[in-house]
């Protein structure tokens, strides 16, 4: 049967993806790619999403998924009995939508738009690294902001999530470990929780050595 084709880049918010399938038990195909302007597989990738972002995802039938939080309500879909989404009527429903959208709203553009910020400031140098600062900055006050929301050992108290698989992705990126175990703690040990987890290792250890 036909696997769906996922283009990633290692160490990217497509690892995420990658944990979701592995969780759900669903078998997918990898094509490795880089979103860099002069990249050689940037055709490739804009050529599937014109955005030229990463995760992006090639259906079995040809259809194209963008968008960590879509892509992992397609894998849910898929297999009811993976556990990434509170189901209906599940208690925790309501914070996970409202989490799982802060986070791919609020929070993932911060890396976004500061990773390379000249890139939005028509390539001037010094505008890029204060953009990169501000952004830096103001992810900060996110994170907190969500630490206040964390509950244990997952971030939705006892129930595992998919918004747990961002806490894992998102605290190898910046600010980095130091930071998420001095300023947000209870995000860091639910991240560490989801880690644990034999499918999310298997990708993380791989990307985060
Ligand atoms: N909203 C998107 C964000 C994806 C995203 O920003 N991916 C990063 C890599 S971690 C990327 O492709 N950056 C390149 C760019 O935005 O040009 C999602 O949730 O999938």
């Amino acid at each position: 049967m036909k696997k769906p084709l996922l283009l990633g880049c290692a160490g990217c918010g497509s690892i995420i993806v990658e944990c979701g399938f592995n969780l759900a038990g669903i078998a997918y195909d990898y094509e490795e790619v880089d979103y860099s302007d002069d990249s050689p597989t940037r055709p490739r990738l804009l050529q599937v999403n014109p955005v030229g972002q990463v995760p992006s995802l090639v259906l079995p039938d040809g259809k194209v998924m963008t968008e960590t939080l879509a892509i992992l309500h397609w894998i849910q879909d898929q297999n009811p009995a993976a556990s990434l989404i509170p189901p209906p009527g599940d208690a925790s429903r309501t914070d996970f939508y409202r989490w799982a959208v802060f986070l791919i709203a609020a929070v993932y553009p911060t890396w976004t738009y500061g990773d390379d910020g000249k890139k939005w400031v028509k390539g001037d140098e010094a505008a890029g690294k204060a953009l990169r600062e501000s952004t830096d900055e103001h992810r900060k006050k996110l994170l907190k902001q969500l630490e206040g929301a964390c509950g244990a050992p997952h971030f939705l108290g006892k129930r595992f999530s998919a918004i747990d698989l961002y806490l894992a992705a998102m605290s190898h990126w910046r600010p980095g470990a130091k930071w998420w175990s001095e300023e947000a703690p209870k995000m860091k040990s639910a991240a560490e929780a989801a880690e644990s987890k034999p499918e999310v290792a298997a990708i993380l250890r791989r990307d985060f050595k």
